[in-house]
């Protein structure tokens, strides 16, 4: 293998090496290590905060927060987890798998790719780095709501450039992504033919073009408000900060199923190899993956409930919102179809795709519970929102991404990683994230308010365990560290088809020579 990839590159006289070669590539193998490594980073970043968060927490009272470093570490905190983690690890698994799955050489747009990616580092930068100008971060909350975001600091237009910058990778990364399934396919690959994993990827992908401009025409309307004298939200000059919230959302719903839809993609693949059958219902899922995309624009109202809104319209958010649990309902029942009489297995992919399973449904369930109107307002802005939403993202996205780690890095590093370790990496995530998020939804409907350092005696037991709950939830993630960096540097070797055969259910096609788009780019004669 390296004897080939470098007589190839040889022979041609032109793959740059060192720093060269990582800031230059236009290989999906390379662009997409890097997308992973830059999400694992941010992982860790956004985690710190998270922790910095928790032992702010770990008992009442203001422990080494102020009430405004603290909002400014929440807000990064979610910026940085839902748009440096989970979307850079999925747009990862897509520039490795995608090609692969399709039978493509490489993705359609290399350059466009290599772009894309590099496009992170600033805006991260901008993230990070807001927190030690004048006036700090941007502490508003992710959702970045008037009228504060109109009087924050430049903390604030950091944080809108980056937004700007996240937006223009991620929709270029979708065109790519588009582009590829669409115009790349190996003869024979019909779109009904493509594994999961792309299609959820190509439903996301339209997704992210849709919405991310919204979310960008927000932030500049935002931009104009504060600098250039406008009033789109500002009530003082006839504005309306709920118009905000409106378009927020509008991108804020959709953007959920981003950050979810390519994890549903993972787990239709990771379940039919660990249960030696093929997927139960495929066409079925493609239809309930989109049900769920066209959906999403129609909901956004449920984050709105409290803010005044006209009784037709709570009943219409809310049955709609609803409606979703359809087609999610029947991913779970496919899911679960699969594995009915199948020949069960149970390494560590399958694991985070089981632990996926159970605890993404009761995420679901308790989104249920805030669809209803009446009860949204009761429960809205506290700890069971919180503990809803990370039922959702953290035992969704992130361990769609363990599954797709353990399960492909195999494929990627031509090693085995070690198994025992692997799994007690899922069973350390599993016992710390319930410790951590569970008790959160009993401090919710007791009252608990979320975005404040200190809270009533009553709350100090279970924001305990949470608190302890959460470092050893990060204190895990450094075994999954150590998994990987130790396949990656040797271990076993791994089979053409590690996971016993069970490969052949995902109609991989082999990869064309894996550097060639050095030397291929078109010559124009
Ligand atoms: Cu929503």
């Amino acid at each position: 293998m390296e004897a080939t990839v470098s007589g190839h590159a040889a022979a041609h006289g032109q793959r740059p090496s060192g720093l060269r070669r990582w800031l230059t590539t236009t290989n999906h193998k390379d662009i997409g290590t890097m997308y992973l490594w830059f999400s694992f980073t941010m992982f860790i970043v956004g985690g710190i905060m998270a922790l910095l968060i928790r032992a702010e927490l770990f008992e009442p009272g203001i422990q080494f927060l102020e009430p405004e470093r603290y909002n400014q570490i929440v807000t990064l905190h979610g910026l940085i987890m839902v748009f440096g983690a989970i979307m850079p690890a999925f747009v990862g698994f897509a520039n490795w798998m995608i090609p692969l799955q399709i039978g493509a050489s490489d993705m359609a747009f290399g350059r466009l790719n290599n772009w894309s990616f590099w496009l992170l580092i600033p805006a991260s930068l901008l993230l990070v780095t807001s927190l030690v100008v004048p006036g700090g971060a941007a502490g508003v909350g992710w959702t970045l709501y008037p009228p504060l975001s109109i009087q924050m600091g430049m903390g604030m237009d950091m944080t809108i450039f980056a937004v700007h910058i996240l937006g223009i990778s991620s929709i270029l990364g979708s065109i790519n992504i588009i582009t590829t399934i669409l115009n790349l396919r190996a003869p024979g690959m019909t779109l009904m033919k493509m594994p999961m994993f792309v299609w959820t990827w190509l439903i996301t992908a339209f997704l992210i073009i849709a919405v991310m401009p919204v979310f960008a025409g927000a932030v500049t309307m935002l931009l104009t408000d504060r600098h250039f004298g406008t009033s789109f939200f500002s009530a003082a000059g006839g504005g309306d900060p709920v118009l905000y919230q409106h378009v927020f959302w509008f991108f804020g719903h959709p953007e959920v199923y981003i950050v979810i839809l390519p994890g549903f993609g993972i787990i239709s693949q990771v379940v039919p190899a660990f249960s030696r059958k093929p997927l139960f219902g495929y066409t079925s899922m493609v239809y309930a993956t989109a049900s769920i995309a066209i959906l999403s624009f129609f909901v956004w109202g449920h984050h709105m409930f409290t803010s005044g809104m006209p009784v037709a319209g709570q009943l219409f958010y809310m049955y709609a919102t609803m409606l979703i649990a359809v087609p999610t309902g029947v991913k779970v029942f496919n899911w679960i179809a699969t594995m009915w009489r199948g020949a069960l297995s149970f390494e560590t992919p399958m694991l985070f795709a089981l632990g996926f399973i159970f605890l993404f449904t009761m995420g679901g369930f308790s989104g249920l519970v805030l669809a209803m109107t009446p009860v949204d307002v009761q429960l809205h802005n506290t700890y069971y929102v919180v503990a809803h939403f990370h039922y959702t993202m953290v035992a969704g996205a992130l361990f769609s991404a363990f599954a797709a780690v353990y399960y492909w890095l195999p494929k990627w590093t031509g090693h085995m990683y070690n198994e025992r370790l692997g799994k007690t990496h899922f069973w350390l995530t599993m016992f710390f994230f319930n410790m951590t998020f569970f008790v959160q939804h009993f401090l919710g409907l007791a009252g608990m308010p979320r975005r404040v350092p200190d809270y009533a005696l009553q709350f100090a037991d279970f924001n305990m365990i949470s608190s302890i709950g959460a470092f050893g939830l990060g204190l895990s993630q450094l075994l999954f560290l150590y998994v990987v960096i130790t396949c990656i540097k040797g271990g076993p070797k791994a089979a053409a088809k590690p996971w016993d055969g069970a490969e052949g259910l995902e109609w991989e096609v082999p990869s064309p020579a894996p550097y060639h788009t050095w030397e291929t780019q078109p010559q124009v004669k």
